[in-house]
C-alpha cells in the first residue's frame, strides 16, 4: 500500500536561544524533502507553513521565554498534525525549534488513544530537553518538551493534548544525548528516563543501542521519531543553533534510521532545529533528508 506522507512546516523560532530556525521548512524544501521521498514509492502532500505569531525576542519571564507565543505555536501544530493522522496520513512536521515536539507528539499520543494504539517515542537528540522553568539555564523552551509531555510545565502548555500527562517516560527512548544541565539530569534520572548518551553508544555500539531502544515493540505500535538535527555531529550538521561535539557519525547516524526503517512501524516524524542562518551551503538540510531517505528504507534497495 502506499504510504501517504503529509508535511507540514512550521517556520519559528520561538523556543530557541538563536534566532533562524523558523527557516528549517524552506531549506528543506530547497533540499527537495518532497520530491526525495516520492522517489522512494511515498506520496507526499507539502501542505505549506503553519502561521503562528511573530518571534518579540524578549527575555525569559517567570524562567520561560515566550510563553504565551509557545503556546499557540503548540496549538497549531497539534491540530494539524492530529488532523493528517485522522486521516490516516504520516505527518511530517518540519521545524522550526523543537519545542514544538510537545504539539506533535501530544497529537501522536491523542490519535494512539483514539485508535488503540501503543506508543512509541524516540528522541535523537544532543540534548535531553527535559527542564523546567526552576531548571533551566536559559528560559528557552526548546530545552523543556519531552518534560512538559510528561506532564512537568506549564499548565497551558501539558494540557494541549487533552489530557495530562500526555505521555507515559516508559515510551520514550532518548538517543545521543551528551549536554544536560545539572537539574535536568536529576530529574532525568528522578523520572526514569531511558537514555542512551553517547557514552553509551561509544562503549555498546549504534546496533546493540538500537537493538535495545526499539525492543518490545509489536504490531500494533506506533513509532514517533523526533529527530533533533543537533543529534548528529556538529562537523556534519554545522546548521543548528546549539551544536554539541562528540555526536554520531555519518554511518552511526544512517545505521540508526536505518534499523528503524526495518521495524516498518514509523507512523510520524519531526524534523527539528535546521538553522539555515548558520548553516553552510544548506548541508545540514540536505544531509537531514539524506537521513530521513534511510529513515524511509532506502538502504533496504542495497540489500534485496
Ligand atoms: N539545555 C539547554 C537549555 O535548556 C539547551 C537546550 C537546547 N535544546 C535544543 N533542543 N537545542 O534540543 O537551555
Ligand atoms: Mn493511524
Ligand atoms: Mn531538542
Ligand atoms: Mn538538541
Amino acid at each position: 500500500m502506499t504510504q501517504l506522507v503529509s508535511l507540514i512546516g512550521a517556520p519559528t523560532d520561538i523556543g530557541a536561544g538563536a534566532k533562524g530556525s523558523r527557516m528549517g521548512p524552506e531549506a528543506l524544501r530547497v533540499a527537495d524533502f518532497a520530491a526525495t521521498l516520492e522517489s522512494h514509492g511515498l506520496q507526499v502532500e507539502d501542505r505549506g507553513n503553519l502561521a503562528g505569531p511573530a518571534n518579540p525576542w524578549q527575555p525569559p519571564d517567570g524562567g520561560y521565554r515566550h510563553l504565551q507565543q509557545v503556546v499557540e505555536w503548540n496549538r497549531l501544530v497539534h491540530e494539524a498534525v492530529l488532523a493528517e493522522l485522522r486521516l490516516g496520513r504520516l505527518p511530517i512536521l518540519m521545524g522550526g525549534d523543537h519545542c514544538l515536539g510537545l504539539g506533535s507528539i501530544s497529537a501522536v499520543a491523542r490519535h494512539c488513544r483514539e485508535a488503540g494504539k501503543k506508543l512509541r517515542v524516540l528522541w535523537l537528540d544532543a540534548h535531553a530537553d527535559f527542564n523546567t522553568n526552576e531548571l533551566t539555564p536559559s528560559g528557552n523552551i526548546h530545552g523543556m518538551p519531552v518534560a512538559c509531555l510528561c506532564g512537568y510545565g506549564p499548565k497551558e502548555l501539558i494540557e494541549i493534548g487533552g489530557q495530562v500527562p500526555a505521555v507515559n517516560p516508559k515510551w520514550i527512548r532518548q538517543i545521543g544525548i551528551r549536554s544536560v544541565d545539572p537539574g535536568e539530569k536529576r530529574f532525568v534520572h528522578q523520572v526514569g528516563l531511558e537514555v542512551f548518551d553517547m557514552r553509551y553508544i561509544d562503549e555498546m555500539g549504534m546496533r546493540h543501542t538500537m537493538e535495545l531502544a526499539l525492543a518490545t515493540m509489536d504490531d500494533n505500535t506506533h513509532l514517533h521519531v523526533s529527530f533533533d538535527v543537533d543529534f548528529l555531529d556538529a562537523d556534519i550538521a554545522p546548521g543548528v543553533g546549539t551544536t554539541v561535539p562528540g555526536g554520531p557519525t555519518y554511518r552511526e547516524a544512517q545505521l540508526c534510521m536505518e534499523m528503524i526503517a526495518d521495524t516498518g512501524r514509523l507512523a510520524s516524524l519531526d524534523v527539528m532545529e535546521i538553522n539555515p542562518a548558520l548553516d553552510v551551503r544548506n548541508r545540514t538540510a540536505i544531509l537531514a533528508v539524506d537521513m530521513i531517505e534511510s529513515l524511509f528504507g532506502k538502504s533496504t534497495l542495497m540489500r534485496r
